[in-house]
């Protein structure tokens, strides 16, 4: 389907700076653009980044910097998305191998192609119980507390300025009913260390959005989405400076997309903060896999504050999970039926969802 609207350049550029708005609102704003301009008539957006952007909204990609050596895969990055995630070079392990040795060779390197080519950068991830380096392992208690204090200031203070968002604390409560925090060594050195981390995050670098970024969030009805939304409510009720919540979107047979996802993103929003789908990946194939894709981009269109939504890989054999084919583009670099999904939903004015 080829839809064909009035939309200079200019109004664009405009309406992407200024963030979402509303159609009839751009175009009457853009009302003199339109008749200066004078522009042809543009067609919709027909890579993800354009067609995202046409709502304000950001299209993204992890990236690993062990595959940009492979043209096919920078090709396709570079063309069709705008927000750039390390997938895992700006993680503990790697940034800090030794204590108070940082390490920024492989992060810097995403970092600086994503800013060199125009894109903005999710910075990922902070804090996290996962993928902490051996020295952090076993550590425990306040000699912890100021190890993660420390770590923060020097990764968020390195990359200060480069980053969109920074996913400041990752994966912090348990799966399951329990709706209770993961006993992780960093949850022992005390409930504190969620809001303690969030504080550092915004001194080292006070521009960049700070988010709090899970999985299994997604479902309205689930404590663990219960209990993370409870932690936002207290945050924002005490000033606590975050100013974003990330949902992973990692999808599966045991895991579907659920039907109330549009309210959890809404729900999330009214409390104040933007929300973004962040690691977005669905197993499986053909239409049931795309009209999956294309639930989730419209449940985040219909959400004013969200604000974009990255996919945890390029082709499908990038991905962690590559035999489930979870993304958008199969092995050889051509677009699959989900792809095609996603840039209509997106390329939709209403972004109306009935997710
Ligand atoms: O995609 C990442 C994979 O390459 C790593 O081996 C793995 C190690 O934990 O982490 C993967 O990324 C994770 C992300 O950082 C946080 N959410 C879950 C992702 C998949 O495990």
């Amino acid at each position: 389907m080829t839809r064909v609207r009035v939309r200079p350049v200019r109004a664009r550029l405009a309406r992407r700076a200024a963030g979402p708005v509303s159609v009839a609102a751009m175009l009457i704003a853009g009302g003199v653009a339109v008749v200066a301009a004078a522009g042809p008539a543009q067609a919709d957006g027909s890579t993800l980044q354009d067609a995202a952007a046409e709502s304000g909204r950001y299209f993204g990609t992890a990236i690993a910097a062990s595959r940009m050596s492979d043209s096919q895969y920078t090709t396709i990055a570079n063309r069709e998305f705008d927000m750039i995630t390390a997938e895992n070079e700006m993680k503990m392990d790697a940034t800090e191998p030794s204590q108070n040795q940082f390490s920024f060779s492989s992060g810097d390197q995403i970092a600086d192609w994503a800013l060199q080519n125009g894109k903005r950068v999710r910075g990922h991830a902070l804090a996290w119980h996962s993928q902490q380096p051996g020295w952090m392992q076993n550590m425990e208690g306040s000699s912890l507390r100021n190890a993660m204090l420390n770590h923060i200031a020097g990764v968020a203070g390195h990359y200060q300025g480069k980053i969109y968002a920074w996913d400041v604390v990752n994966e912090a409560f348990e799966d399951g009913s329990s709706g209770a925090r993961r006993n992780s060594n960093l949850q022992r050195t005390g409930n504190d260390w969620i809001e303690a981390a969030f504080y550092a995050a915004r001194e080292a670098d006070p521009d960049a959005k700070l988010c709090y970024n899970d999985y299994n969030t997604d479902n309205w009805q689930h404590a663990k989405t219960q209990a993370v939304y409870n932690m936002v409510r207290d945050f924002k009720s005490r000033g606590v400076p975050i100013d974003c919540v990330g949902f992973q979107a990692h999808f599966n047979s045991g895991n579907p997309v659920p039907n109330n996802y549009h309210e959890t993103l809404q729900n999330f929003a009214d409390l104040g903060v933007d929300v973004q789908i962040t690691e977005l990946d669905i197993a499986g194939s053909g239409t049931s896999q795309a009209e999956q894709f294309r639930g989730v981009t419209q449940a985040c269109m219909a959400v004013t504050r969200c604000t974009g939504i990255t996919v945890w890989g390029v082709r499908d054999t990038d991905s962690w999970r590559a035999s489930d084919t979870p993304l958008l583009f199969d092995g050889y670099g051509n677009k699959k039926l989900a792809y095609g999904y996603v840039l209509d939903q997106l390329n939709t004015a209403d972004g109306g969802s009935t997710l």
